[in-house]
């Protein structure tokens, strides 16, 4: 199974790994941009020596309860780190969903948007479509302002399953094509641990709508509260999570700690490999 990003195309005969690069001043503490871009441009060398598959870039956090950030301070923040990574040999993701944003970071380098409102915003669609880059489009339900306060569904897979199927047909009809679509359910956007739990043990499910799965998982509230760990404490939890994703058929997890992931997928591949 070829996925095709941009100028690259992503062999997903074995599960690849997402590192995460989060250019958020909430992660400096100096807050000034030249330090965090010169910290994030490290922290995505260091992952690619980590053995990460894919980069996603982020510039503002979509967190539960976390404040919304400008147009403007999400271009400041993410196009140094694109720009500054220009000669790295693995593709990177834009995670984020204002055009704008997607538009600038696709012309500094970017093959894949990561689209957590799943191109729902005015323009989405149509900068995707008119660019050659991968989208993975993810189930949410609210905003991450007021997703955490009653997560609520009749029936988690189905209504998760329903919204994607929606959003491939409104990606393939502006023109994107199957082969650069990847779907996720969203874990932690509007979910319950319950919720969380249901689409893990049914992550199956989602075979059906025929395009590669993405999941993240790493470090989430789920795994603390199910562990009992604090945020920098679940890395344990992560790695179990993004292995019981691959058996499930994830295609792609989405992680903080690279080396520790890989190192657990290769004994997956031991084992599954061909
Ligand atoms: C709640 C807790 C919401 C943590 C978001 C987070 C995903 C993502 C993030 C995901 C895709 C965090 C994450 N999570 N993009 N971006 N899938 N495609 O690590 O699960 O802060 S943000």
């Amino acid at each position: 199974m070829i996925f095709h990003c941009g100028k690259f195309q992503l062999d997903l005969s074995r599960p690849l790994v997402m590192g995460i690069i989060n250019v958020t001043p909430d992660s400096f503490s100096d807050g000034g941009r030249h330090a965090s871009t010169i910290a994030a441009i490290a922290h995505a060398r260091q992952l690619i020596a980590d053995g990460a598959d894919i980069l996603d870039i982020g510039g503002e956090s979509t967190r539960p309860g976390a404040a919304t950030v400008s147009e403007q301070q999400e271009l400041e923040r993410v196009l140094p780190v694109i720009e500054g990574l220009r000669d790295i040999s693995v593709p990177i993701s834009i995670d984020t969903y204002k055009p704008e944003v997607m538009r600038a970071a696709i012309r500094a380098g970017a093959v894949m948007v990561n689209d957590v409102n799943a191109l729902q915003a005015e323009g989405a669609l149509q900068t995707v479509a008119q660019s050659d880059v991968a989208v993975c489009l993810m189930h949410k339900q609210g905003t991450p302002q007021t997703m955490q306060q009653r997560p609520a569904y009749q029936n988690v897979l189905d209504e998760v399953t329903a919204f994607l199927r929606e959003r491939i047909a409104a990606a393939e009809a502006a023109g994107i094509a199957r082969e650069r679509i990847m779907i996720d359910p969203g874990f932690g956007f509007g979910k319950t641990v319950e919720h969380n739990l249901d689409l893990l043990c049914g992550l199956q499910t989602f075979r059906a709508l025929g395009l590669p799965v993405l999941v993240g998982l790493s470090r989430k509230s789920m795994l603390g509260a199910i562990t009992g760990r604090e945020v920098d404490e679940r890395m344990a939890a992560s790695v179990a999570a993004a292995l019981l994703a691959v058996q499930r058929g994830a295609a792609i997890v989405r992680v903080h700690d690279v080396r520790e992931t890989v190192d657990a997928l290769k004994i997956w591949n031991a084992i599954n490999g061909e």
